[in-house]
């Protein structure tokens, strides 16, 4: 999907928002501002004259707001509200729009194509926004001054009700419902936070977690070698990953020593760190093919590179955050870590131990489908939302070649007989070999030779997949078998 059509008019009231992280936790996002602007903002800005929709939109079929003395309704249910309520109405609508169950919806796809790399795990995600303090902080050991908790930064309906700023605050309550070893939370997250094109006071989390009950498994190496089966089993990738720190470091990045051997956690941090590799080369894949950047020259140039760096959150130790190289700099992805025991152990599962991540779904949309402004994710206009109808990202490559020559009659030199060559038989040839896993094929180049007058053609040829998401590979072995029935079939010679 290289090119998308920008709604123009881009005037969206965010509500209030300070300039100081949301939460405490997140990094600034220098490094998703450093990510190249996709190339089709500014010859598509022209094309629409049509506002950028916010969650404000009067339009909205249900009022999810209405206030009574003392007392807010929020999509059907009733607060009571407090001097602490700092929500507006804005902001408040938003809670209805899920944006990540909309089908077709840019954050849906990138949910979806996610969630197909955790195929066993069970997916939550319509768990209602406005939760208790006790749930956003308190259960995840947040310490009663810690930043995030502030009226700045988290929006309040009252002193003990807030809107989820993270996909963190589930993660108790499904730890104690212990429905299945592994589970996702896809949700929208509410956060006093900057303004820029990269940050919006809601945005959308993807939580995961997966556990092992040490009853099933054994205690210490039983445990782990459980754990490093399961490792064995996640697919192999060959991106090389820089991860040049140990796993555990005493003040760093601690061992929850009264809970875990060095061995579980070694096991955890390994099944933890492949899951998530897999995950992010897939999707980057995907966004790199979506974004044309798919040459070899082009790789050669600008291997793909992930790392991991260590980090720091109440409710994970040790802990890390992913980062990803695009176009010139790091990007934060997500981040992750060891589950605090005491946060197993108070929700009644203290039989087991695991991994947590949290990931921003907008970050990944962004970037998979060349979106340049978070804003445009609330957009309700049909030309932006209709673009991703087709669910699966687009990957192109180009074909270029010279025609056969043939001697001029003059009996100079070797001329293009541009009669030997029809574009049918090349559009045949692409069908024969791709069938439905070619969108479309376009001449994107030709010229002349002006001394040996040989033609040169060049096509782009668009592969994608209504089912799924075609990976890097399979476009590349479609296109090389194409390259060879040209020049085999067609009689022209590849450049
Ligand atoms: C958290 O929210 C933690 N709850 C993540 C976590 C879960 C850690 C489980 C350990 C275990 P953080 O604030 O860094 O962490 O946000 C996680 C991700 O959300 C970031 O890496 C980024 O991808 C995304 N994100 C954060 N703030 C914004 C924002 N304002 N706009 C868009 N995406 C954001
Ligand atoms: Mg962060």
């Amino acid at each position: 999907m290289p090119t998308v059509i920008v709604p123009n008019d881009s005037a969206v009231d965010t509500g209030t928002a300070v300039h100081s992280s949301p939460f405490g936790l997140e990094a600034p996002c220098r490094r998703l501002n450093a990510a190249r602007p996709s190339p089709c903002v500014a010859n598509t800005k022209a094309q629409s004259t049509v506002a950028v929709c916010s969650p404000t939109a009067s339009t909205h079929p249900a009022m999810p707001l209405c206030s009574v003395s003392g007392r807010i309704v929020v999509g059907g249910r009733e607060y009571p509200v407090d001097e602490w309520m700092n929500a507006s109405e804005p902001i408040l609508s938003a809670v209805t729009r899920k944006l990540h169950l909309q089908s077709h919806h840019p954050i849906s796809i990138t949910r979806q194509l996610i969630e197909s790399r955790f195929p066993t795990y069970r997916c939550h995600n319509d768990l209602w926004p406005i939760v208790s303090v006790a749930q956003n902080f308190d259960t995840l050991g947040f310490a009663p001054d810690h930043p995030g908790r502030s009226r700045t930064d988290t929006y309040y309906i009252n002193k003990s009700t807030v809107l989820r700023t993270h996909t963190s605050a589930h993660q108790a309550d499904l730890f104690r419902d212990n429905l299945s070893d592994g589970f996702l939370i896809s949700a929208d997250v509410y956060r006093r936070d900057a303004v820029d094109r990269n940050h919006y006071p809601v945005f959308h989390q993807m939580e995961g977690a997966m556990t092992w009950d040490k009853t099933k498994h054994g205690y210490g190496d039983s445990l782990a070698r459980a754990i490093w089966d399961d490792v064995s089993r996640i697919p192999v990738h060959n991106v090389v990953v820089e991860d040049p720190n140990p796993t555990v470091h005493p003040e760093r990045n601690p061992l929850q020593s009264e809970h875990h051997s060095l061995e579980e956690v070694e096991a955890v941090a390994a099944h933890l760190k492949r899951s998530l590799e897999d995950v992010v080369v897939e999707v980057f894949k995907s966004a790199r093919s979506a974004a044309g950047c798919t040459n070899d020259e082009e790789e050669a140039n600008e291997p793909f590179r992930i790392r991991w760096v260590e980090a720091y959150f109440p409710f994970t130790s040790p802990s890390w955050e992913l980062e990803v190289f695009w176009q010139g700099d790091w990007l934060e992805i997500l981040g992750c870590g060891v589950v605090k025991q005491s946060i197993l152990n108070n929700a009644n599962v203290s039989s087991r131990l695991g991994w947590a991540f949290g990931l921003g779904l907008e970050r990944i949309a962004m970037l998979l489908f060349s979106i340049p402004d978070i804003r445009l994710f609330w957009s309700q206009d049909r030309r932006f939302l209709d673009q991703f109808e087709s669910t699966h990202p687009a990957c192109y490559k180009d074909v270029a070649f010279w025609l056969r020559s043939t001697s001029s009659s003059a009996g100079g030199g070797s001329r293009s007989n541009p009669a030997d060559f029809h574009e049918n038989d090349m559009m045949e040839l692409v069908r024969d070999v791709a069938g439905d896993l070619v969108e479309d094929v376009r001449l994107v180049d030709e010229f002349v030779h002006p001394t040996t007058g040989r033609k040169s053609l060049c096509y782009r040829i668009n592969y994608r997949s209504l089912e799924r998401t075609l990976t890097n590979d399979e476009a590349n072995q479609l296109h090389s078998r194409i390259r060879n029935g040209l020049a085999e079939k067609l009689g022209v010679e590849l450049r």
